[in-house]
């Protein structure tokens, strides 16, 4: 029985597509992903990765089946017909291209756009228009009262929650945890506004919204954690975000992606994805141990009358040869 060859396209074509979708899925290519934008990003690179695997298939199967169907044969000598052009081919061949661009555009867009990127200035804004609307919440002063802070923050979000007939609503619910990025020749450095932290690797509670607000000291460098699929320039003189929602726990490394000098590749740090309990207990810490320190120092020092400046004015002192300015120190301990 000879079996046409309509039959034969369709088994092909139906092949093709299960070898491609379950290729799109296994690829193994990507890291794990550790935040909810991951799934949106891995959604888009599955989807590309589906076409161009089918794409690819096609294109080297036909041109395999056709050296080997047409080879040329021991003692001929004649060549094909000789064809010029075939319209309704090449709109076919345009067609299909253009549509597939077109669809992974407005799918790429909308993955973009959900996770706030064409909005870079709406996690900038919420806090401020807390800050207009919860006039209770001196966040320079509560790092004194360890423990106190997340609490309050998110009472204050309910407060702003419910406050629903306000018109200063913002677009954009506030995160549960604002940062405060620097980047500068070779580190990150960060910044908790809300608990009075200052650290040099990022502890994030799993499935609280965490917002960025990054700035360079110097030249341009990139926040980039892979397993979160997020990367974004940290650009001088420029304010830059950067929204994600952690979900899997784990130590992830945090890396410039930008050529900043030639210490570069050991710009590198950690974040810390952990239960908000575990969190919790790590703010407690780091409020303990930068408020004891300074305690410490003067206690053994009590002659030093630098020890009698403010903060600010001891750091300045100490960091003037490293290139840091006091707009730095200024955020690093307000
Ligand atoms: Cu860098």
């Amino acid at each position: 029985m000879k079996i046409p060859s309509s039959i034969w396209t369709l088994i092909i074509g139906i092949v093709l597509t299960l070898v491609s979708l379950w290729y799109g899925q296994n690829h193994g290519l990507l890291p794990i992903p550790a935040s909810d934008e991951a799934n949106l990003v891995d959604g888009l690179f599955n989807t590309m990765m589906t076409v161009s695997v089918g794409i690819f298939l096609i294109v080297e199967g036909v041109l395999l089946y056709c050296a080997f169907r047409y080879r040329r044969r021991p003692g001929d000598n004649s060549d094909g017909p000789s064809i010029h052009g075939n319209i309704p081919l090449e709109i076919l061949w345009t067609a299909i291209p253009a549509i597939i661009v077109v669809g992974i555009s407005v799918y790429s867009f909308d993955v973009y756009n959900t996770m706030g990127g064409f909005d870079p200035h709406a996690a900038h804004a919420a806090p401020i228009v807390q800050d207009m609307t919860m006039a209770p919440a001196p966040s320079h002063n509560m790092p004194s009262i360890p423990g106190t802070a997340i609490a309050a923050t998110l009472s204050d979000r309910d407060a702003l929650a419910s406050n629903e007939d306000s018109s200063v609503i913002p677009a954009e619910e506030p995160a549960d945890v604002n940062i405060k990025v620097t980047g500068l020749q070779y580190a990150f450095l960060f910044n908790y506004p809300d608990l009075g932290i200052f650290t040099g690797e990022l502890h994030v509670p799993i499935g609280k919204t965490v917002a960025l607000e990054m700035s360079a000291n110097d030249v341009i460098h990139a926040f980039w954690v892979p397993e979160f699929r997020i990367k974004q320039d940290i650009i001088p003189g420029r304010e830059t975000s950067l929204r994600f929602t952690p979900k899997t726990p784990g130590d992830y490394a945090v890396i410039c992606a930008e050529l900043c000098g030639p210490y570069h590749g050991a710009m590198r740090t950690h974040i810390v994805v952990e239960p908000p309990e575990a969190f919790n207990n790590w703010v407690k810490e780091q409020q303990i141990a930068q408020s004891t320190q300074k305690a410490q120092v003067i206690a053994m020092n009590p002659d030093n009358s630098s020890l009698h400046q403010t903060p600010r004015q001891y750091l300045a002192h100490h960091a003037e040869h490293l290139g840091i300015t006091s707009e730095t120190l200024h955020q690093l301990h307000p």
